[in-house]
């Protein structure tokens, strides 16, 4: 496919400070070490950088002034100096008016701030030693041209598509157009970025209707109502008080100020995995004494913003980092459960595609809504040769460069609902956790007990569990997954779903992290219609439960996360090992196995064989002396423990012929606004005549130009399920475990090949099958060690345990391995 003519820019680099002026092109590699290029300062001052320009003579501050030498973009670095480690940050100001153009304000010296400037524009750079031993830090500053003569500024718009079944929504996905998470039994709702999706759609013979012809005038007009807001409300009841969006260094910076003034209770902490820009990715944890992490307490981590536009998202997130920090000092109830639990959060797993979203809003008037719907993070290597240039805020290939790290983890990864393309809004990378973004996620899963985990997305209201397939079949942990899916769902008023009920998705967070630890995992879609609403609506409103939030009165997304962290301190709902050990030494935990992934579906179609994902998890307990007792997820991994099915309690129903009524209804291309259809009443039996795992209601014709469209309504008129497709001669629509009770087949005249010879529907029938038996698969153990404090290995045993089950492993450090088996058992 080639890009679009206003996806076309072209990318000159300057490097503005450095050996020389040297024209860098495609490239914005730090500058090197040249005298003027290291910041200095004696003393640390922990203090924002990017509040103000701070007097030259100020303590902990050191800056440069620079003047765009191009109409583009700036960037400014910091790195190492020496190999100090140290923690300075970075902000760019406009001189003339010291506004803040740019900012970065990570937990070490790895900064990068990234904005737009125009030709001669005077900046003022400004470093500043926020903490650590590191007296100097590298200052690297780049000038990106940017061509803006690329074409027309594309228009977007918002559209459904009637999709009435699961195979219409697969076809719709495999199309590459942004599809959103809201959906329903007869459509979904379909961002279209420009022109070309526009015609893709049109030629894909769906039939659509606009919701919003421009969603860049409610992103302008939405920005402009989060600014009269910001501007006549001084703070919100939101833990924090905050009233506006927050940008990337807001994030940073507030992060590692919870963490300084509330030290022993929160700890920031820097991910593993620097971004692609080589930006760190940030975390908060927070637990009484939370320096301590082999204190054995079950882990409730809460994650944001994988998707880069979905903005309130990482509000959440922040938010409930400052409920939990402010909590502990004045409700009972919040430092009742934290004293019980150790919770991390990361406010913005996706830093790179975030501020590239957040940032196009008040600057980037070239393609602008291009960019500030991003959804993915900045990984090129996937794109075309010719699309590999260009840094991601400029890139020709626009939004659309990336990775969509929610189909990027090992659970299920390259199956259905995940793309082959590297276009698409829903591509899956090059291989299981290519990404950094999605590594970081998997290193905290991997290294601790993550007993409950929550990620947090926009948009459609929902509370989704496991799996995103339906193919899958549930856990056999379904009861307990559903009930705190429930309980969630009654404080945010979010409809509590399995994740497949919309669409079939794979590779996403949970899918990985529940069938291979086990832990709780759910998406929470906040919000009922946009991936960034007013600041009001979208995120004070869905966080505290107020008016128009659907959670009103109920608690809201508070109260949701509440729930989940109810449940990680709910010994009851995770497992614990108990035992005896000597105070100094340290028992681990370890367990190593492969999954495969999805058959992996190609582009043609076709797919190749399952790719073995090796899991490497360990957890770590340092002992107290006496009793321990450690929280800790159930041995056997859900993906092997098996499936939660139904036995047959009676044979499945007889199947049965649908009769075609006199006559042919008129044409009707607007079902269910215009009801005309025929309809054929049928009966599903129930027990003790039948058990009916599955009813298939299916209909078939002659041409596939003709189109006869299928609705099955039960008593109440409710669709229950329904089939319409465009290009078959065939529709056939499924139910899952159906209700007893009186149903009516609603057959719809869409189209006809030939308007003067009706190709008439026939051979209608109604097949049942059983339902599918529960499954049980082997059961997995841990291998539990100890080592004393000299490091020498003392005591191994394999350990089984269950969900919700108490194991006693007895004296673990100080028998040998055969022995310590016998007592674990
Ligand atoms: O598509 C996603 O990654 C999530 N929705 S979003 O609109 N925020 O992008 C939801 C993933 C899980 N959903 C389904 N399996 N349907
Ligand atoms: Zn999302």
């Amino acid at each position: 496919m080639t890009p679009s003519p206003s996806r076309t820019s072209s990318v000159r680099a300057v490097a503005a400070l450095g050996v020389g002026a040297a024209v860098i092109f495609g490239l914005n590699a730090p500058v090197a070490s040249a005298q003027e290029n290291v910041l200095r300062a004696d003393r640390a001052v922990a203090r924002s950088c990017f509040q103000e320009v701070l007097p030259a003579t100020a303590a902990g501050v050191d800056r440069r002034e620079v003047t765009s030498s191009v109409d583009g973009l700036v960037q400014a670095r910091l790195t190492d100096h020496e190999g100090a480690p140290g923690d300075w940050d970075v902000a760019v100001f406009d001189k003339a008016t010291g506004e803040l153009v740019a900012a970065s304000a990570a937990l070490a010296n790895r900064e990068f701030a990234e904005s737009f400037v125009r030709e001669g524009q005077q900046l003022v750079v400004q470093g500043c030693r926020y903490g650590g031993g590191a007296r100097s830090v590298v200052l690297g500053v780049d000038f990106l041209a940017i061509d803006r003569q690329g074409g027309p500024t594309e228009r977007a718009e918002l559209v459904r598509v009637s999709t009435a079944s699961q195979q219409d929504k697969s076809t719709l996905l495999g199309l590459g157009l942004d599809v959103t998470e809201k959906a329903d039994a007869t459509g979904v709702e379909v961002v279209l970025a420009g022109e070309e999706d526009r015609r893709t759609l049109r030629e894909s013979g769906f039939t659509f209707e606009v919701l919003n012809p421009d969603l860049s005038a409610t992103s302008r007009a939405n920005a402009a109502e989060d600014r009269e807001y910001a501007a006549r409300t001084a703070s919100t009841g939101l833990p924090s008080g905050r009233t506006s969006y927050r940008h990337l260094w807001d994030y940073e910076y507030e992060v590692k100020e919870l963490a300084r003034t509330n030290p022993r209770i929160a700890r920031a902490v820097t991910l593993p995995h620097p971004t692609i820009e080589g930006k760190d990715v940030v975390a908060l944890e927070i637990a009484q004494n939370v320096g301590n992490t082999a204190d054995g307490k079950p882990v409730n981590l809460t994650l944001a913003l994988h998707h880069a536009r979905e903005w309130p998202a990482a509000e959440h997130a922040m938010e409930w980092a400052y409920e939990l920090v402010r909590g502990y000092a004045k409700d009972a109830e919040i430092r009742g459960l934290v004293d019980r639990t150790r919770n991390v959060v990361v406010p913005v797993v996706n830093p790179d595609g975030f501020t590239i979203s957040r940032e196009a809003e008040p600057r980037g008037d070239f393609s602008r809504f291009d960019y500030e719907m991003k959804r993915k993070n900045c990984r090129v290597e996937d794109s075309p040769p010719e699309l590999r240039t260009g840094v991601c805020s400029a890139n020709p290939a626009g939004r659309e460069r990336g990775t969509d790290l929610n189909r990027n983890y090992g659970g299920f990864w390259g199956g259905s609902g995940a793309s082959p393309n590297w276009r698409s809004d829903t591509f899956r990378g090059s291989a299981p956790f290519s990404e950094p973004e999605t590594r970081n996620v998997r290193s905290i899963v991997s290294d601790r007990q993550v007993t409950n985990l929550l990620t947090l997305h926009t948009y459609s209201n929902l509370v989704l569990r496991v799996p995103g397939v339906l193919d899958v079949r549930p856990p056999l942990e379904e009861a307990a997954s559903k009930a705190l899916g429930d309980a969630m769902a009654s404080r945010n008023g979010y409809t509590s779903q399995p994740s497949w009920a919309l669409y079939d998705t794979t590779g996403t967070t949970e899918d990985w992290s529940f069938w291979a630890t086990g832990g709780l995992g759910y998406t929470l879609e906040i919000g009922p219609s946009e991936f960034h609403p007013p600041f009001a609506e979208g995120v004070v409103a869905e966080y505290l439960g107020q008016a128009p939030a659907a959670g009103a009165g109920k608690g809201g997304n508070r109260g949701a996360f509440l729930e989940m962290l109810k449940n990680a301190a709910d010994p009851s709902a995770h497992s614990t090992l108990v035992g005896t050990a000597p105070a100094g030494h340290t028992l681990k935990l370890h367990k190593t196995f492969q999954t495969p992934t999805s058959p992996v579906l190609q582009p043609d179609g076709s797919t190749t064989p399952p790719i073995y994902v090796r899991d490497d998890l360990n957890s770590t307990l340092g002992t107290t002396g006496g009793r321990f007792a450690w929280a800790v997820n159930a041995s056997t991994r859900p993906y092997v423990a098996g499936r939660l099915g139904r036995d047959p309690q009676a044979p499945p129903q007889v199947g049965t012929t649908l009769a075609n009524p006199e006559g042919v209804p008129a044409i009707n291309t607007n079902y269910p606004a215009d009801s005309t259809a025929e309809a054929i009443p049928f009966r599903i039996a129930g027990l003790p005549d039948a058990d009916n795992g599955k009813a298939a209601v299916s209909i078939r014709w002659g041409s596939v130009d003709t189109d006869w469209d299928l609705y099955v309504v039960d008593s109440t008129g409710a669709v229950v399920a329904s089939s319409a497709t465009g290009g078959t001669n065939s529709e056939t629509a499924v139910m899952h475990d159906p209700p007893a009770g009186d149903y009516t087949a609603l057959v719809v005249n869409f189209a006809q090949a030939d308007p003067n010879a009706v190709d008439d529907w026939s051979a209608g029938r109604v097949d049942f099958a059983s339902p599918t038996p529960t499954t049980y698969g082997p059961k997995e153990a841990y291998q539990l060690t100890c080592t004393n404090r000299k490091g020498k290995l003392v005591g191994v045993t394999d350990v089984y345990v269950d969900r919700g089950q108490t194991v006693d492993v007895g004296s673990v450090c100080t028998s040998s391995a055969r022995d310590t088996k016998r007592r674990g058992r």
